[in-house]
C-alpha cells in the first residue's frame, strides 16, 4: 500500500512496549509495516484546563508516529466517563437500565471529537488512509469533513450494535448514526450487528439500499459490513510456549494436581457475565456432587473504569458470591473458587489457560471477546481443554464446536460446564481441531487486510458536505 495508514483510537500504544492486549498488539503490527501515525488522547487529564482544548504532543516510535492530544478534565468527564461510558458502552451492551441520559454528557463528546479533528487534520497527508476505531469516536468522520477533509476515512465498531429500538432510546441516536454515513467504510464484529444497521438505517434513517451493504443518505453513500476480529495466531502460539509461560503452566499443574481447573479471565464489566457464571458454578457444584472437592475456578477480573458507579456495584456483588460460595461449598483442602481482582501479565496468560480443562467465556454481550480465541490457541492439540461460550458473544458466531450457552441459564450453563467436563478425549480433540481451523484462517491479519482492502475499494464521496449538526 503506498498511502500512509493513520490509525485512530480512543488509547494509543507504543509499539516498541509490549501490549496488554490483543488489539493494540495487532495495530502496532499493522503500522510498524506500513510505517503510519498513530493517533488519540495521551491518557492524561490536565485540572482546570480549557474545554476543548488539549496539547498535541508528537514522537517518533521507530517506523510509526504517536501523536496524542491531553484531556481537561471537564472534557475527560463528559466524553470519556459520561458519554462514552455512561451512554453508548451500557446501550450498545443492551443495558438500557444503566443508562445515564445526563443531557451535558454530548455536548462534551462532540467538543472531544472536534478537537482531536483539529489536531488530526493538521497532520494528515493528502493520501493518507485513516482508520478510525471505536464507539469514542464515532462523530470523527462528521467532523473531519466539516473541516473540509476528503480523505477515505473506514471505521470499526469493537463492541456491539444494539437493535433499531434499543438504539433509538438514545436521545441523539439519529445524529450518531448519521454521523456514521461520514465514513467511506463502517465495519462491525458480527452478521448480528451489521443486520441491525442495516435495519436501523432503512427504517429510522429511511437509508435507500444502493448496493450490498451499501446505502444513500444525507447526500453521502456509506459501505458497511462485518469484518470479525481475530486473532494473531501465530504471536499468541509464541506466547504459549514461552518460558513466562511454560513457567506459569507447570506452576498451575503442580498446585492443582489434584483438581479440575475452569478458567475465566475479564475485564471486571457487567457485560462479561460474571455474577451469572459463579452463579452457574454454584449450581455445578449443587447437582453434580462428584465435581465437589475437585473442580475449582480460578476467576481473574482485571481493574476497569473503577470511576464509574455500575462497576463498583459488581465488584461488591462478586465478592459477596465468591465468599458465599466458597463459605458453602468449601474444605479445609479445597477453596471452589479462586478470584483474583488483578491483571495478569499478558505473557503468563497463555499458561493459565493451557492448564485449564475448562474455558468459561460467558459474556451476556461482547462485541467479539478475544479472550475466548486466546483460550483455544494456548491449548495443547493432544490434550486440549474445552471452551464454554456464551452465544451473545460476537465470537459465538464464528466458533460453532464450542459448547454455546445463554449465560441467563444457570441451569443451563452448569450442564454444559459438567458436559464440558466429563467430555472424552477424542471429542475434545475433533472440536478443538475445527476450531483452530477456523481461528488460523480468520485471524487478525485476514481481519486487517479485509477491512483495509475493502476501505480501498470504496468510491471516492462528494467533496466537503456541511453536514453534521448536533
Ligand atoms: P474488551 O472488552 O476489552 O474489548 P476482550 O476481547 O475480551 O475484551 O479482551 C481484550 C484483551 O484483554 C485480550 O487480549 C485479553 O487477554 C485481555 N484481558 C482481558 N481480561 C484480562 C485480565 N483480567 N488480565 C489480563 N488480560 C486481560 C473490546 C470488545 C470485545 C472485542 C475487543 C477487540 O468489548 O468484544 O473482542 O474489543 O475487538
Amino acid at each position: 500500500m503506498s498511502s500512509r495508514l493513520v490509525v485512530v483510537s480512543n488509547r494509543v500504544a507504543d509499539p516498541r512496549k509490549t501490549a496488554a492486549g490483543g488489539l493494540a498488539v495487532a495495530l502496532a503490527d499493522v503500522l510498524k509495516n506500513t510505517g503510519g501515525m498513530w493517533f488519540g488522547w495521551s491518557g492524561k487529564i490536565v485540572e482546570g484546563g480549557a474545554p476543548g482544548e488539549g496539547e498535541l504532543r508528537t514522537q517518533q516510535a521507530g517506523p510509526v508516529k504517536l501523536a496524542t492530544v491531553d484531556l481537561s478534565r471537564e472534557d475527560h468527564d463528559a466524553y470519556y466517563l459520561g458519554y462514552s461510558n455512561g451512554v453508548l458502552w451500557p446501550v450498545f451492551h443492551y443495558r438500557l437500565d444503566l443508562a445515564d441520559f445526563d443531557t451535558g454528557y454530548i455536548a462534551g463528546y462532540r467538543r472531544v471529537n472536534q478537537l482531536f479533528a483539529r489536531k488530526l487534520q493538521a497532520l494528515l497527508k493528502p493520501d493518507d488512509i485513516v482508520w478510525v476505531h471505536d464507539y469514542h469516536l464515532i462523530p470523527l468522520a462528521a467532523e473531519l469533513r466539516a473541516l473540509g477533509c476528503n480523505h477515505r476515512i473506514g471505521f470499526f465498531l469493537h463492541i456491539p450494535l444494539p437493535p433499531p429500538l434499543m438504539l433509538a432510546a438514545i436521545p441523539g441516536h439519529d445524529w450518531l448514526i448519521r454521523a456514521l454515513f461520514a465514513y467511506d467504510l463502517v465495519g462491525f464484529q458480527s452478521n448480528a450487528d451489521f443486520g441491525h444497521f442495516a435495519r436501523y438505517v432503512e427504517s429510522e434513517a429511511h437509508a435507500v439500499p444502493v448496493d450490498e451493504g451499501r446505502w444513500r443518505a444525507f447526500g453521502r453513500t456509506v459501505q458497511a459490513g462485518a469484518f470479525p476480529i481475530g486473532l494473531d495466531v501465530e504471536e499468541f502460539t509464541l506466547l504459549t510456549h514461552a518460558p513466562e509461560a511454560r513457567e506459569m503452566h507447570e506452576r498451575m499443574k503442580r498446585e492443582y494436581s489434584r483438581r479440575r481447573l475452569l478458567v475465566g479471565v475479564d475485564r471486571l464489566d457487567y457485560s462479561k457475565g460474571l455474577p451469572q457464571r459463579l452463579r452457574a458454578f454454584r449450581e455445578l457444584l449443587t447437582k453434580f456432587p462428584e465435581s465437589r472437592s475437585t473442580a475449582t475456578l480460578v476467576q481473574i477480573a482485571s481493574p476497569s473504569r473503577e470511576d464509574v458507579d455500575a462497576y463498583t456495584d459488581i465488584l461488591h456483588e462478586l465478592e459477596s458470591l465468591c465468599g458465599s460460595i466458597n463459605g458453602n461449598f468449601g474444605d479445609l483442602d479445597w477453596m471452589p473458587v479462586r478470584y483474583i481482582h488483578r491483571t495478569v501479565a499478558r505473557a503468563r496468560l497463555p499458561g493459565l489457560y493451557r492448564a485449564s480443562r475448562v474455558g468459561l467465556v460467558t459474556p451476556l454481550r461482547d462485541g467479539m471477546n478475544l479472550v475466548a480465541k486466546e483460550y483455544l490457541v494456548a491449548q495443547n492439540p493432544e490434550d486440549p481443554g474445552v471452551l464454554v461460550l456464551s452465544r451473545f458473544a460476537g465470537a459465538a458466531e464464528q466458533l460453532r464446536e464450542a459448547l454455546l450457552v445463554n449465560p441467563y441459564d444457570v441451569e443451563g450453563t452448569a450442564a454444559a460446564i459438567q458436559l464440558a467436563l466429563a467430555m472424552p478425549l477424542e471429542e475434545r480433540r475433533e472440536r478443538h481441531e475445527l476450531l483452530m481451523r477456523a481461528l488460523r484462517q480468520h485471524d487478525v491479519h485476514w481481519w486487517c487486510d479485509g477491512f483495509l482492502a475493502a476501505l480501498g475499494k470504496t468510491m471516492a464521496e462528494e467533496k466537503g458536505t456541511p453536514w453534521l449538526r448536533l
